[in-house]
């Protein structure tokens, strides 16, 4: 029987020198494809020796690092499933996460192992391992007593293979649960329409606890045997410098925004580069023209989300179509994209509506939420990204806007009804609205206004501290306003559009 687990495919790609570098890192180590089998092997067998049961969930919160990506894959070497998790994530985060996922194994860094291990054992996870980003911790060390052969555990393509979490906009954060299926599926038509080829080389400069550095970059690159430039953190300078050894770079907005501000970026830079991708969050025209100015080269906007991985793409090939600015391109192959109006019909071409997808891509299901999962999914099993746009006579699809109440902050998404809760929860605060506004950098940001209760006095600043002790940081509100009243319609309802419209400006 053919294995439908996704690291089967991913190794059957790997090249047939395995001495042959695989992953070359900012801080000078090369590691072969030899090196990932091996220590995939050691670190799969030292979970199976767990006896974990079937579906356990493996949930990782570590600095990025090689062994952390290794981590990944021998997660999926073994049959279980990987939750990965952001390193900004404070302790009240995490403690809901690993209390929703009740994970059998948690992975921390050493820094964080005093108080993610009391939450994960309160929560009743089996085993608490260390993972740091320089080749040390308690997981290498048990994983090196481990044979380095191991047979890739059988999975269907309908199999979990990871779950991440994405905040709601109403509630807490959902886990999206994804199959070997879905991310194989993707990683195959994205390896084909992006036309990866022999001799491709990924500047990897994503984080890799979402969907764009984990799955898109590493997938990418790993399904067609290709070399990756491993950048433990995006330093622009470095990525421009990089260049001349790689083809392919992938990116959020803010990433091309700050390589634009390196004066070693020009055409003779990017020479050996064929291809620049971003997503994730709006790339402005400005900066895809920007872009096309200084390299001569045409950034590919692409559109995906936690939940269905990869749905759209600017063309790769010209004589599919040009890349358009302001476009997210083309449905991918095998992923259907329609338009919505209010009542359900479906608009003709250039309407604007909700944007409603299906294909082998879309994720099964929010993790033990069947209600909140059935509320996503239409009657003919069309999910709902909550994304609003258009498509045009030729087929490019745009994204105008968003009916989710949602910020994405240089590519990072932030819930402002999560951190309304928060500041609501403050002593003397009566009201707040948090709204994103433009940010030359992060592209939005959060602002906060908040009312105080009748009679509390209340500190803007003290407000942001208060925060910054309890969520991740790119939560923050970059920007935090007392005021008497908020702007209100006929219905009582906060009018977010006449913040937005008062503080736009607030960044230049
Ligand atoms: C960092 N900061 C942010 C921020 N990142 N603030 C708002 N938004 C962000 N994204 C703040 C920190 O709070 C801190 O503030 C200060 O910036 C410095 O922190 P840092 O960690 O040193 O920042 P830096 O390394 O410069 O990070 C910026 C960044 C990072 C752009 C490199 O945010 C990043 O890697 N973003 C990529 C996110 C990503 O991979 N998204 C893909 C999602 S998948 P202070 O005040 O404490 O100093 C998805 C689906 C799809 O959406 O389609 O791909
Ligand atoms: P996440 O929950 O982090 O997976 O974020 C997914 C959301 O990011 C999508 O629903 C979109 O709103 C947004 N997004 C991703 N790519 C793009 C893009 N190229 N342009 C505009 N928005 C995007």
């Amino acid at each position: 029987m053919k294995n439908g687990n996704l690291f089967a495919a991913l190794r059957a790609a790997f090249p047939d020198d395995l001495d042959a570098a695989a992953v070359e890192t900012d801080n000078g180590l090369t590691y072969s494809w030899r090196d990932l089998d091996r220590a995939t092997a050691m670190m799969a067998n030292l979970l199976q020796s767990l006896r974990l049961p079937k579906g356990a969930r493996i949930a990782v919160q570590v600095e990025k690092s090689v062994e952390a990506m290794m981590l990944y894959l021998a997660t999926l070497r073994a049959g279980y499933v990987f939750l990965p998790l952001n390193t900004a994530y404070q302790s009240a985060e995490i403690e809901y996460f690993i209390g929703n996922a009740e994970p059998s194994v948690v992975v921390c860094s050493s820094k964080n192992f005093g108080w993610v291990s009391k939450l994960a054992f309160k929560a009743g996870t089996a085993h608490v391992f260390t993972l740091d980003d320089d080749r040390t911790g308690s997981l290498l060390q048990r994983a090196a007593h481990q044979r380095d052969t191991h047979t890739i555990a059988q999975a269907n393509a309908d199999d979990l293979a990871a779950i991440l979490y994405t905040s709601g906009t109403t509630g807490r954060s959902k886990g999206a649960m994804l199959t070997h299926g879905n991310l194989l599926s993707n990683a195959l038509v994205l390896k084909d329409y992006w036309g990866w080829k022999p001799g491709d080389v990924l500047i990897h400069a994503l984080p890799i606890f979402h969907v764009h550095g984990l799955f898109v970059a590493l997938h990418g690159a790993l399904i067609n045997g290709s070399k990756m430039i491993w950048m433990s953190k995006f330093d622009p300078r470095l990525a421009v410098a990089k260049m001349k050894e790689a083809t392919v770079f992938m990116g959020v907005p803010t990433l091309y925004v700050r390589m634009l501000a390196e004066p070693s970026l020009d055409r003779d830079a990017v020479r050996n580069m064929r291809l620049f991708i971003s997503g994730s969050a709006p790339l402005l025209i400005e900066t895809f023209n920007d872009w096309k100015e200084r390299t001569g080269q045409t950034i590919l906007e692409r559109y995906g989300m936690s939940e269905t991985i990869m749905l759209t793409s600017n063309p790769y090939e010209s004589a599919d179509g040009e890349r358009r600015g302001g476009t997210v391109g083309f449905p991918l192959p095998g992923v259907g994209v329609r338009v919505m109006g209010d009542n359900g019909q479906q608009l003709p071409a250039g309407q604007i509506g909700g944007i409603e997808v299906n294909g082998p891509n879309v994720f099964k299901g929010y993790w033990q939420m069947p209600e909140k999962t059935k509320e996503e999914f239409t009657a003919d099993g069309w999910f709902r990204t909550g994304d609003v746009g258009k498509i045009d006579e030729r087929g490019y699809v745009t994204i105008v806007g968003r009916s989710k109440d949602l910020i994405i902050s240089g590519g990072y998404n932030v819930y402002p009804a999560e951190i309304e809760g928060y500041i609501n929860d403050l002593p003397g605060v009566a009201e707040s609205a948090l709204i994103g506004v433009p940010h030359p950098d992060f592209g939005e940001v959060g602002v906060a206004v908040v009312i105080a209760k009748p009679g509390a006095k209340l500190d803007a600043e003290q407000i942001v501290a208060k925060l910054k002790s309890q969520l991740a940081n790119f939560k923050i509100p970059k920007r935090c306003f007392v005021v008497d009243q908020l702007p209100r319609n006929t219905m009582g309802k906060v009018q977010k559009n006449l913040l937005r419209e008062q503080h736009k400006g607030l960044f230049g």
